[in-house]
């Protein structure tokens, strides 16, 4: 399997759990960061298949589709369940995060003005459903016991989740242990210690804005 080849543009954005995945499955890639003025008058636009990144390369095969994308590294990499009813499961769990993730992807480029408080307040009805899954599940992981594709996904949403309000696991034991934990796994902790994901901002229009003291 690889060498895996990620072009993408230069955020978090839907290569966040991919890049937190591969790095925890010690793979290496290369990165391909397209710059999104070269993206609007390229040909590259026209040879994707739903005229959109990421793209993934994996050897000969091309993939779009970040869950797909995902899907394709729990594959390659064990991280798919250990039978049938594990893997339909976690396809589940993906596809639950993904919800997640397109409120917040609403939230953060259509309505982060207006939208953000009352995304905020009803976050836990969203978050609750997770942590039951994950507190029944009693190994820190969504389904089985180890982290699968949709553990990275969900991860990664926590991550950004936590940017925008710090306090929104406190509610949830399960999830603040899995968001720990996870952080705490040493290539984990290495690849989000890294310039290369610290220097990619999570979303393209640059919110969540970041409040660091009263001045700033
Ligand atoms: N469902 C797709 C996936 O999961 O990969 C969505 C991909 C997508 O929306 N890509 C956006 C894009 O290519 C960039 S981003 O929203 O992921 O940051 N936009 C440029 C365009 O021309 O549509």
């Amino acid at each position: 399997m690889g060498p895996y080849t990620i072009t993408y543009f230069g955020v978090r954005g839907r290569c966040g759990a991919l890049r937190i995945m591969m790095a925890d499955q010690g793979q290496e890639w290369k990165e391909i960061l397209m710059d999104f003025a070269d993206w609007t008058k390229g040909d590259l636009k026209a040879s994707c298949v739903f005229g959109q990144l990421p793209k993934f390369e994996d050897g000969g095969l091309v993939l779009y589709q970040s869950n797909a994308i995902l899907r394709h590294l729990g594959r390659n990499h064990d991280a798919y369940g250990k039978d049938g009813k594990e893997a339909a499961r976690i396809d589940m769990m993906c596809d639950g995060v993904e919800d997640l993730r397109l409120k917040y992807g609403k939230m953060i480029y259509q309505e982060y003005d207006t939208g953000k408080d009352q995304y905020i307040k009803d976050l836990p009805n969203h978050l609750d459903k997770f942590e039951a899954v994950m507190a029944k599940n009693k190994t820190g992981f969504l389904v089985g016991d180890k982290p699968s594709f949709a553990d990275y996904s969900l991860f990664e949403v926590l991550l950004n989740h936590l940017v925008l309000c710090s306090s929104c696991l406190d509610t949830s034991p399960s999830l603040k242990s899995f968001v720990e934990k996870m952080s705490a796994r040493p290539k984990i902790k290495a690849f989000l210690g890294s310039d290369a994901y610290k220097k990619l901002p999570i979303n393209g229009n640059g919110k969540p804005v970041i409040i660091l003291n009263k001045e700033g």
